[in-house]
C-alpha cells in the first residue's frame, strides 16, 4: 500500500462510497449519493443541474465499478477496494479523477445560482445550510478554498481542493475542508 494512503483513510473512503453501509459498493450507492446531492443543491428533477448531477454520478459509478470490481459481479467488496488502492488504481489512472471531478463540477454549477462562474460565500454556504452543517465552519472552509483570497471560489480553486480527497488519501481532512 502507498505509504501516504493509510489503512484508516482507505476505510474512510470505502465507507463514503458505500452510502447504504451494506459492506459493498454498487451502482445503487452512487444513486443514493446523487439523491442526497440533488436534494441539497438541485431538488427540481426537471432542472438541468439535477440531470447533470445524476449523469455525473452515473458516469463515476461506471468508472469505479469498471476499475475496481475485479470479479465483475457489480459489487465492490472492501477487499477488492483495498486491492485496487494497493495497486495504485486511484493514483495512477490518468482518468481516475474524471468521476469525482465530474460530480464536483456539476455541484459547483448548481451552487452557482447567479451563473457568473464563481461561488460567492452565500452560494457556497447554501450547500451547508441545506444539509444542516454549521455555517460558521462553512465560512472558514470557504476562506481555505479561496486560495487567492478574492472572496470568490472559482472552479479551479474548488477543483484543487477537491483533488486532495483522491490524491492525498486525506479523505477526512478534505471532507472537512469542503463541508466544515
Ligand atoms: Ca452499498
Ligand atoms: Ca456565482
Ligand atoms: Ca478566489
Amino acid at each position: 500500500m502507498d505509504a501516504d494512503v493509510s489503512e484508516a483513510n482507505v476505510n474512510t473512503m470505502f465507507d463514503i462510497f458505500d452510502a447504504d453501509g451494506d459492506g459493498v459498493i454498487e451502482a445503487s450507492d452512487f444513486q443514493a449519493q446523487a439523491d442526497k446531492m440533488c436534494a441539497t443543491v438541485a431538488p427540481d428533477s426537471s432542472s438541468r443541474h439535477h440531470q447533470a448531477i445524476r449523469k455525473a454520478y452515473a458516469a463515476w459509478s461506471e468508472q469505479v465499478l469498471k476499475a475496481i470490481d475485479a470479479d465483475s459481479d457489480g459489487r465492490v467488496t472492501r477487499q477488492e477496494f483495498f486491492n485496487a488502492i494497493r495497486a495504485g488504481i486511484l493514483k495512477d489512472g490518468p482518468d481516475q479523477l474524471d468521476g469525482p471531478m465530474g460530480v464536483t463540477h456539476a455541484a459547483f454549477e448548481a451552487l452557482d445560482t447567479d451563473g457568473d462562474g464563481q461561488l460567492s460565500p452565500d452560494e457556497f454556504v447554501r450547500m451547508h445550510q441545506a444539509i444542516g452543517r454549521d455555517t460558521g465552519k462553512a465560512r472558514a472552509a470557504f476562506d481555505q478554498i479561496d486560495t487567492d483570497g478574492d472572496g470568490r471560489i472559482t472552479w479551479q480553486e474548488l477543483r484543487k481542493a477537491a483533488q486532495g480527497l483522491y490524491t492525498d488519501g486525506q479523505a477526512e481532512q478534505t471532507g472537512k475542508l469542503l463541508l466544515g
